[in-house]
């Protein structure tokens, strides 16, 4: 029986990939390393340090970089993506997602995050969401980001479950290569996975259920 909805935030709730895309651009080609749209992708899931050595490695300077340089140069990132979120308000929750949570609510069934974002309870709160969610799993407390499982076992873990009374759902083949990995049922927006839906506006207890024959 579902007793828990494990949700991604950036994809699923709302667009902030498109925030992350502006901000390590600007970085990129402020150290002279040029990102597309589809090199992004890649960087859905994927945590801030992780994400920054991709783009350093894609211009093959990793190297010329310490430890020191690379903290910084995270900072820089995240202060120029902290303020493209600014205006960030309730209209910018994905299609169909509030519905779906008041239905997850209305049911009794617990609302988990399992997003490697810092900055989640900060956007969460941003699109008055916050208090409808029961546990939010804290990235800085588990030891590998996404496709390992462990952002989404401690989200179960907090939300007293376990994963096999859970569903998550994501957006980015990390993602689900994640729940894979730790046998949580999965939910694909866009992407394979258990069950596979083209958008949020689709997500229903209803059509969840499909899952749970
Ligand atoms: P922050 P998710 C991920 O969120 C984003 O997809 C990824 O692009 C980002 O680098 C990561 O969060 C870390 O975010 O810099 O805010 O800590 O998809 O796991 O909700
Ligand atoms: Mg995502």
């Amino acid at each position: 029986m579902i007793k828990g909805i494990i949700f991604d935030l950036d994809g699923v709730i709302t667009d902030t990939a498109k925030f992350h895309y502006k901000a390590w651009k600007r970085l990129a080609s402020r150290l002279g390393i040029d990102i597309d749209e589809d090199f992004n992708e890649g960087l859905k899931g994927v945590s801030r340090m992780d994400s920054l050595k991709r783009i350093l490695e894609h211009g093959n300077v990793l190297d010329k970089y310490s430890r020191e340089d690379l903290e910084a140069l995270a900072e820089d990132k995240n202060e120029d993506y902290k303020k493209l979120l600014e205006d960030l308000k309730k209209e910018d929750i994905l299609d169909g997602i509030e519905d779906f949570i008041n239905e997850i609510r209305y049911n009794n069934i617990k609302i988990g995050l399992a997003s490697v974002s810092k900055n989640a309870p900060m956007i969460l709160d941003k699109l008055g969401l916050i208090d409808k969610i029961d546990f939010i799993a804290d990235p800085a407390k588990v030891e590998k980001g996404k496709p390992a499982p462990d952002i989404f076992i401690e989200a179960a873990r907090g939300l007293g479950l376990d994963i096999k009374d859970t569903i998550g759902i994501e957006d980015a083949r990390s993602g689900v290569d994640a729940m894979k990995a730790c046998n949580m049922r999965s939910v694909g927006i866009g992407v394979d996975a258990d069950l596979r839906l083209e958008s949020t506006s689709q997500l229903s207890l209803d059509t969840l259920g499909i899952l749970d024959k």
